[in-house]
């Protein structure tokens, strides 16, 4: 295999912030590939796993002088390959921000008015304790529920979950990858979860519906798909923006948002009607195949073609390619799915496309993820939940596997099944990552108890009762990551160096939280070396070697059925479910259907939104080394849309949505690149925290305007490519 290069990497991240941005971008990510000679000093090297987003890739601090100067990929390890994406190389940008919380804070104004004075680490902490000890004794510790992102937490859920707190949220699923999760799931009887077992480096054909990789910077796959490309495999892009990976493509398929589903039930109708399918795969390993190809009978690329916009002939002729590439064809599952409320269903759809290519456990396709063994910390046993937990608690959301975010929030809001008091938030910014900021500030007045544990001052922040400081990732020891993917491996996370104020690392409050609450028995060890020790002894894993390498490979398994792997679906049928019994008898269509998306009322357009490289979602505006490269976002309007609404290229608008909520100013993009019905802006943008000094009201955010949301009937994803926009200009 050709050894990738850095510089075609870069490429191919070098993305929406157009081509001025491709050299901004060099000084930050080259002056480490260059083989510029450090000057003079001592240089200590430590590794550790990167948590700039949540790839988590092994990266390696360099300390001189006992300052971080810079962070760099691994060699040993496999998600990082010895490279990092922008946004890791920028780790240090993090360690420095101004803007970060630098002391425990206690609420002294009215919530939301930002105002707090500092405490010590013992006041915030018996403060949080006693108030979470009355909720409990009020209504049971149930009372309390934790939302969360990221490996950070993982002793807050621990500490909170020995106290009895079940309830807990994490827009990761429900907002995130959740309905893709559940369409495979219903379909071959296993989730993908993260990394996503694709083998895009070996693939003859690659088709994106959405995905963007190059703007999602999810670095294995963005180094895969340059390999892919460069192997000169066929790439399909759906998306109604030429996206970056569009610009890699053979075919873009700029297809009316909300109707991918009629495209990818005319792709399977093409596979099926022309016999192009895999048919030893589909007689082998298919559940219900006659009951599916039925169903699709009707779905021609003619009547495709006047749902999406895209060609009948181009429909035919991409299905083809699939067909000619297969096994080695890929539909990517995709990652953010929540889009049109019918999400679940159009990731089974994607699932059963790959099914038909007969992809699974195949060179090329989804390969079999392989893991290791590393013994778990002999905890004492957790006390029984005596109360269902309180997102879903009638199934009313049936597949949903992992909580419900927005069930939760409601339950917070009416009290029902029994009420929700406290939150504790680690790393959730849920003003922006929840559809709907209204819903989200009724529930958090409910509340007798908000804890935001974080970083930064972000817009939850400023709603907090207590706010407690977190060390970024470079300056805390967290759990082992232990990750699943062609080859199992461990990698490990520890400090490189210290905080610069003081933040303390997430185990540390947890152990003190514990031994507050009279639970200090779950957190038996004296610090994380003594815990990450004694589960490497248990694994036979050498520790000081761990340590200093970063990264342990598990054992070599076989990954495809090339290799030898063995294929079983771990479904009702133990087949792959073409026709799905268990959701016919739920009451929904056995066989994913499609419906048209709603039409814009007259003069809005449809918003949507996806990532910018350099950034991620509202956590690192104020990096100052991500800002130089990207310090406000654009909202991309077709050029022929801009000057009918008489609009320039450069000028500053405010978006309306349907309920009338109005945007921030941000910078017009007027570009051939979208569909004329549609506009594009990154998330993560228009911050409305004022301690967030650099990233106050920079850009707009698209959060803010996706006041409306439908949720998937299957497992409660909300989907929020539902609002509609319309210019206001500036005076
Ligand atoms: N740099 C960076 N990378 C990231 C992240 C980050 O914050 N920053 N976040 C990571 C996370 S958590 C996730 S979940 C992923 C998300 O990244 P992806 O899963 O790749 O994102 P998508 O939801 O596919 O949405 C973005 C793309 O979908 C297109 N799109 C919008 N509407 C439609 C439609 O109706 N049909 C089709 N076919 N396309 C449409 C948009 O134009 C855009 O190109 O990114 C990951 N990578
Ligand atoms: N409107 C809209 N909503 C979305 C999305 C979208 O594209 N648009 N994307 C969805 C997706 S794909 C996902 S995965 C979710 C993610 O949503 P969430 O799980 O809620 O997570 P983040 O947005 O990553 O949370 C950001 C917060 O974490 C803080 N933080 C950063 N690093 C640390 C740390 O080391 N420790 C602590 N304690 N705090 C830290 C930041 O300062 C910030 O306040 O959002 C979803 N919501
Ligand atoms: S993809 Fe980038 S930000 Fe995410 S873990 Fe990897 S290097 Fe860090
Ligand atoms: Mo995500």
């Amino acid at each position: 295999m050709e050894q990738l290069s850095r510089r075609r990497f870069l490429k191919i991240s070098a993305a929406t912030v157009g081509a001025g941005a491709v050299g901004s971008q060099v000084p930050v990510v080259s002056s480490l590939a260059m083989g510029s000679k450090p000057p003079a000093g001592k240089v200590e090297t430590i590794p550790t796993y990167c948590e700039m987003c949540f790839w988590k890739c092994g990266g390696i601090a360099h300390i001189r002088d006992g300052k971080l100067w810079k962070f760099e990929g691994n060699p040993l390890d496999p998600m990082s390959k010895g490279r990092l994406c922008p946004r890791g190389t920028a780790a240090p940008g993090t360690h420095n921000d101004p803007d970060r919380i630098s002391k425990p804070l206690i609420r002294t104004g009215e919530r939301g008015k930002e105002e707090f004075k500092a405490v010590t680490w013992g006041e915030a902490l018996d403060y949080v304790a006693e108030r979470m000890k009355k909720i409990a004794a009020e209504h049971g510790p149930e009372s309390i529920a934790l939302w969360k992102h990221g490996t950070g937490s993982r002793f807050f859920e621990h500490v909170m979950r020995a106290y009895g707190c079940i309830n807990k949220g994490a827009p990761s699923f429900a907002q995130c990858r959740g309905p893709r999760d559940i369409g495979y799931l219903l379909t071959y009887g296993t989730g993908l979860g993260s990394p996503e077992p694709t083998d895009i480096a070996n693939t003859k054909c690659l088709v994106l519906i959405g995905t963007h990789l190059g703007e999602n910077m999810h670095n294995t796959q963005v180094q895969e798909f340059a390999q892919a490309v460069a192997n000169k495999a066929t790439i399909i892009v759906v998306d109604p923006r030429y996206s970056v990976a569009a610009s890699k493509a053979k075919y873009w398929l700029p297809v009316k948002p909300g109707t991918d589903m009629a495209l990818i039930l005319a792709w399977c109708n093409v596979l099926v009607a022309e016999g192009l399918y895999d048919k030893e795969f589909v007689a082998k390993h298919g559940h219900g195949f006659d009951k599916f190809a039925a169903a699709i009978k009707d779905s021609t690329p003619e009547w495709a073609e006047a749902e999406t916009g895209i060609p009948a002939a181009t429909i035919r002729a991409t299905a083809r390619e699939m067909a000619i590439a297969r096994p080695a064809a890929l539909v990517h599952p995709g990652r953010r799915v929540n889009w049109y409320g019918d999400d679940a269903q159009r990731g089974r759809a994607t699932a059963l496309l790959n099914a038909l290519l007969g992809n699974w456990g195949r060179k090329g396709g989804l390969f079999i993820q392989a893991g290791m063994k590393v013994a778990g910390y002999p905890f004492p046993k957790f006390p029984e939940a005596t109360k269902p937990k309180a997102d879903n608690p009638d199934h009313k959301w049936p597949f949903a596997d992992e909580e419900v975010t927005t069930g939760l929030r409601e339950a917070t809001i009416t009290g029902k099944p029994y009420p929700i008091k406290g939150w504790v938030v680690y790393a959730s910014n849920l003003n922006h990552t929840l559809p709907n900021e209204k819903e989200t500030i009724e529930a958090i007045n409910k509340l007798d108890l908000l804890v935001v544990v974080d970083t930064h001052p972000a817009e939850i922040t400023g709603y907090a009762d207590v706010v407690l400081p977190d060390t970024m990732f470079l300056e805390r020891h967290d759990d082992f990551y232990v990750g699943w993917g062609r080859q199992g491996w461990a990698a490990i996370r520890q400090p490189v160096i210290a905080p610069p104020g003081e933040q303390k690392p997430a185990w540390w409050m947890a152990k003190e939280l514990a031994n507050r609450l009279g639970v200090g028995q779950y957190m038996p060890f004296k610090d994380m070396d003594e815990y990450l020790a004694a589960r490497c002894e248990k694994s036979g894993i050498d520790y000081a070697k761990f340590r200093k390498e970063g990264v342990v490979m598990g054992p070599k398994d076989p990954i495809t059925v090339e290799e030898g792997a063995g294929i079983a679906f771990d479904t009702p049928s133990g087949k792959v479910e073409f026709y799905s019994e268990q959701l016919a008898k739920a009451g929904f269509d056995p066989v994913p259907k499609y419906t048209a998306p709603e039409a814009a009322p007259a003069g809005f357009f449809r918003l949507v939104t996806g990532r910018a490289p350099v950034h991620t979602f509202s956590r690192t505006q104020t990096n100052l080394l991500l800002r130089d490269l990207m310090k406000e976002n654009e909202v991309w309007v077709n050029a022929e849309t801009a000057a009918k609404a008489g609009l320039k290229h450069g000028q500053y608008v405010k978006l309306k949505n349907q309920d009338g909520v109005v945007s921030n100013r941000v910078k017009v993009k007027a570009t051939q690149r979208i569909r004329p019905d549609t506009l594009y802006m990154v998330y993560g943008f228009g911050h409305t925290s004022r301690l967030l000094k650099s990233a106050y009201l920079m850009g707009a955010s698209a959060a803010q305007l996706n006041t409306r949301y439908k949720v998937d009937p299957l497992m409660g994803g909300t989907s929020i490519h539902q609002n509609f926009v319309t210019f206001e200009k500036e005076a």
